[in-house]
């Protein structure tokens, strides 16, 4: 009989292999990770229940350009036990994609090792100029992000139920060539022009040879404590932590990052010019909410949203209607919990998603703004494959009725 390497050991090492070579492409996030763990070392007595996991966790994100590409990128996380969850509508902020996250979907697998990707798949037709939207299409579809030994070797962990040792090897090397940098683009400058002109992001995903890894994100126990250390340390972080205010009992996600780094980019010739698109991010992760705190949640985000003023006074204010103890929080079934203890949020934020996009955008984002409006089935379709629904996989973890 084959023996096969596990999906869990691939996962575990494709993590650390992603955070290796990023470590390498991006040192600040080097810098990032002696932070947060000198940080979360400081908050040991904080650690909740999975605080095992810490060292670690961390999640990705990616962008792709085609149906074809997202499909064998769902193809090749699945290799590695992970699944698509939930779908998350970013053009709310004026940003041309739909995502999904890949993850592990049992609180085994998370346990196990609880790498993240959040993918990202360009909505070409929200590109206005429809001459452009072609050109862009065009050059999409001569794209091969992945290799076709990668292929090869996804084929066949999906007929024979995994892979053996040597062809694991192939793959993680295989996979980790999917997400480099590549500082030549696969466009001329003018056309790179063009499609940063319609929307950065579009030139960011269209013009190279596959989805670099934008950024990765260490978890930390105390992000307010994170987001002054990088502050100490002159990193260039954003101003405001994205989701909930700073709480006894955390709920959800709270994300901050540092901006996007200025890369020197070739497009042939001797034309040179630079791309900024990879950054660095952290986050703090709490309770996951039931449907009825999600909405508790949303509708506090979107009064502290509209109160103008001081942004971090009007969010303590709003959130002060949700409540900040374990008990509340069970008998009012605003979270969901399993052993006396809440289950942590393992998903993402569309509207943190957001910040985040903008604050790596930067102020230029050229014409920017898009109107679309949520498109699940069309993305579904892209996919493949339904997403889970993330609420029915933390009530089946729970051990109350609850939501
Ligand atoms: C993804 C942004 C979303 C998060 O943590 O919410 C994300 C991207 O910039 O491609 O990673
Ligand atoms: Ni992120």
């Amino acid at each position: 009989m084959t023996q096969f390497v596990s999906p869990d050991t691939l996962r575990a090492r494709f993590s650390a292999a992603m955070s290796a070579m990023y470590r390498d492409e991006v040192p600040l996030y080097g810098e990032l990770l002696d932070i947060v763990a000198s940080v979360n070392a400081r908050s040991g007595g904080a650690a909740p229940r999975d605080g095992g996991r810490l060292g670690e966790e961390r999640h990705g994100a990616i962008r792709v350009g085609t149906a074809a590409e997202l499909r064998a990128m769902r193809r090749f996380f699945a290799v590695m036990g992970m699944e698509p969850v939930d779908y998350y509508d970013l053009s709310v902020a004026g940003v041309p994609v739909h995502s999904t996250a890949f993850r592990p979907i049992t609180a085994k697998g998370m346990e196990a090792n609880p790498f993240r990707m959040f993918c990202s798949l360009l909505r070409l037709e929200l590109i206005e100029d429809a001459g452009l939207r072609e050109r862009a299409a065009d050059i999409l579809e001569t794209r091969q992000i992945c290799s076709s030994r990668l292929m090869e070797l996804i084929a066949k962990a999906e007929e024979e139920g995994g892979l053996n040792h040597a062809d694991a090897e192939a793959f993680l090397g295989e996979g980790l060539n999917v997400f480099r940098w590549h500082h030549a683009a696969r466009v001329d400058a003018r056309t790179y022009a063009q499609l940063h002109d319609a929307h950065r992001l579009i030139a960011d995903v269209v013009s190279f040879q596959g989805p670099h890894i934008n950024h990765l994100t260490p978890r930390t126990l105390d992000i307010d404590a994170a987001q002054s250390d990088m502050i100490a340390h002159n990193i260039d972080a954003k101003e405001q932590i994205e989701g909930p205010p700073r709480r006894a009992c955390p709920i959800l996600l709270r994300q901050t990052s540092f901006k996007a780094l200025s890369e020197t980019v070739s497009f042939g010739g001797d034309d040179a010019g630079a791309h900024t698109a990879r950054f660095g991010e952290i986050e703090q992760r709490g309770a996951a909410l039931t449907p009825k705190g999600r909405a508790l949640y949303d509708r506090c985000l979107a009064d502290a949203r509209a109160a103008g003023g001081d942004y971090d006074a009007a969010l303590r204010e709003s959130f002060a209607r949700f409540p900040d103890d374990l008990d509340a929080m069970r008998d009012e079934a605003l979270a969901f919990f399993h052993g006396g203890q809440p289950i942590t949020y393992e998903d993402f934020l569309p509207v943190s998603a957001a910040g985040i996009f903008q604050s790596n955008l930067g102020a230029d984002t050229g014409n920017g703004a898009v109107t679309g409006g949520s498109a699940q089935d069309a993305f579904e379709d892209a996919l493949g494959l339904a997403v889970h629904n993330p609420f029915a996989l933390y009530r089946a973890a729970s051990d109350d009725d609850a939501g």
